[in-house]
């Protein structure tokens, strides 16, 4: 591999994909068609998915871009069905009082669409939860390490991760129950870890429905200069 100095660090060389426009536009539409067919799914099928397929959708997540390439993130894969109660439990626990005291009614009226609603019985029906941490610092050799764009770092690994997961033929949600401190309990994670988001990934129920929505056309998204 060819390599440089670049101020005293080792740089390699990058090969850039070499495509030409004709190969872009059929590339770019092939994967936005792709992604168009992923939805948000809340109905699992019991049946059990591969390990492997997990490890490999969560290295694609570290595959992310990251504030100083510090790599905030742990990611708590969990299959084991005593913690997936536990966690079913707590989070219903919050999310009861959520639906009935802490969210004002427009926000329940705009997720009536959605038919979300307290109970969260695909904590337990996923084969795998995947639960996100974003490191607030590191911790290296009992020593703090300064993270930077953690917020944003965490954000794209779960992008990438929700595009790994419908790439795989899986389904998720992503799901926030509010406040989710117990994952951080439940789960024994140290003091520099926050919980981030909770994703339930299997394959869709034989038979599933999703909400009827649609995605904002172009010429709404867009504003070009
Ligand atoms: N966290 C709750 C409520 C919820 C909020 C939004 I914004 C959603 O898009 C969906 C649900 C829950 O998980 O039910």
């Amino acid at each position: 591999m060819e390599k440089k100095k670049i101020e005293g660090f080792e740089h390699v060389r990058y090969e850039a994909p070499q495509l030409s426009p004709e190969e872009m536009i059929q590339r770019s539409e092939q994967f936005y068609q792709v992604m168009d067919q992923r939805r948000t799914v809340r109905e699992f099928d019991k049946r059990p998915v591969p390990l492997e397929v997990l490890e490999k959708i969560i290295l694609t997540a570290s595959t992310a871009p990251s504030g100083a390439h510090k790599q905030p993130w742990t990611f708590c894969l969990i299959s084991d069905p005593t913690i997936k109660k536990k966690i079913r439990e707590a989070a219903e626990e919050e999310e009861k009082i959520s639906y009935s005291t802490r969210m004002p009614d427009q926000w329940k009226s705009d997720l009536k669409p959605l038919g979300t609603n307290w109970e969260k019985p695909f904590l337990e029906e996923a084969p795998y939860l995947i639960v996100v941490f974003k490191q607030s610092y590191g911790m290296e050799n009992g020593q703090k390490a300064q993270h930077y764009y953690v917020n944003e770092s965490v954000g794209i690994a779960c992008g990438f991760l929700i595009a790994a997961i419908h790439q795989a033929g899986l389904v998720a949600v992503t799901h926030t129950p509010s406040p989710m401190n117990f994952l951080s309990e439940i789960l024994a994670r140290p003091f520099n870890e926050k919980p981030y988001l909770l994703i339930p990934v299997g394959y869709a129920k034989a038979e599933t429905y999703v909400p009827d929505i649609h995605r904002k056309p172009l010429e709404e998204i867009i504003t070009k200069f």
